[in-house]
């Protein structure tokens, strides 16, 4: 049976790497694309130039294809899409945002565009505006999120677009690909799990985190301030969920979060760092290699797809 992201983008398995800021950097990438999935480099918080040397970083090492995520908030993305463009990456994913004004300029560039959607109505403007496919991400997922969980957007937005769907949120083993791929989605794209992997160039403390957590360890703060982000429960989440709640001045919330996803992945620092994890952390109990991690989810995925679930039939 053919599948629609493979061949448009060239790749083994349809398993993304989720674009995360900071901590999707070429050692992860290039890891991801060498195992077969689609590596991608999270632009976020990434001046030009560097865009630009982390692009050459992953081409000097792979041939395989690889793609950028940009990050809609970063004052930075109208240069990084000349980046992208002058570079012709092969794929682009978008996040926390519409990628509309940028549309021509990467379709006239030839890179597959793959904005990353919360919502089902965004799937369908995306479509219309000439995306290749979509990433459907629920709000299980770490991060900057929105309101609907992967169980029920998924199919939804399969049923709205023709264009292929990635499933995103929640995903972290064979289990979810296999339930990804039930709900109607070609792909998945995976944060969590690829960045407790050996190869994710992240702090040891922010990896041993997201070993330690548990299903309900990660909290969502800053929804009221229109800007919601799922972390590991810690210090510094106590204290912004605090400031919420007593409705305190938004730029106290912003002097404290700023700068808290660095902390996070270069210093290790778990009481004031902002360690940006999905729900599924609870079930990543190691670390892993990356090619392990995509090859044991796909070998699970088609045996319980073909076999392996126990159900009465008809
Ligand atoms: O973008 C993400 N996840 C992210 S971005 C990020 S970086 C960050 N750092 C510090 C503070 C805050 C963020 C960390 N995690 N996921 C994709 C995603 N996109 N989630 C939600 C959306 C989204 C939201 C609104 C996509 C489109 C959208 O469109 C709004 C509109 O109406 O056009």
């Amino acid at each position: 049976m053919a599948n629609r992201i493979c061949e448009l983008l060239g790749i083994r398995y349809p398993v993304f790497l989720g674009g995360m800021a900071h901590v999707a950097r070429a050692p992860l990438v290039i890891a991801v694309s060498q195992a077969g999935g689609l590596g991608i480099i999270g632009a976020g918080g990434m001046p030009p130039e560097e865009l630009e040397s982390q692009i050459q970083a992953v081409r000097a090492a792979t041939d395989r294809p690889f793609g950028v995520n940009l990050m809609l908030m970063d004052p930075n993305v109208p240069q990084q899409v000349e980046v992208v463009v002058q570079a012709r990456v092969p794929v682009v994913t978008t996040g926390a945002g519409s990628p509309a004004k940028y549309m021509d300029s990467l379709k006239g560039a030839g890179i597959k565009v793959f904005p990353v959607v919360p919502a089902t109505s965004l799937a369908v403007r995306m479509e219309r505006l000439g995306a290749d496919g979509v990433v459907a991400e629920g709000m299980e997922s770490g991060g900057h999120i929105g309101t609907v969980t992967t169980m029920a957007l998924v199919p939804q937005v399969v049923d709205a677009v023709n264009i292929p769907v990635v499933a995103a949120g929640g995903i972290a083993d064979g289990r979810g690909l296999a339930a990804a791929l039930a709900l109607g989605a070609e792909g998945v794209q995976l944060g969590t799990r690829f960045l407790a992997s050996q190869e994710a160039p992240v702090h040891p403390n922010y990896k041993q985190a997201i070993l330690k957590a548990n299903d309900r360890d990660t909290i969502v703060t800053g929804r009221s301030l229109g800007r919601p982000v799922r972390c590991l429960v810690n210090k510094l989440t106590k204290k912004l969920a605090r400031y919420e709640a007593e409705g305190r001045d938004p730029e106290e919330f912003e002097a404290l979060a700023v700068g808290g996803l660095r902390r996070a992945v270069y210093e290790g620092d778990l009481d004031t760092g902002s360690l940006m994890a999905g729900q599924i952390a609870g079930l990543i109990k190691d670390i892993k290699p990356v090619r392990q991690i995509i090859e044991d989810m796909v070998r699970q995925a088609a045996h319980l797809l073909s076999q392996g679930v126990n159900f009465p039939t008809p």
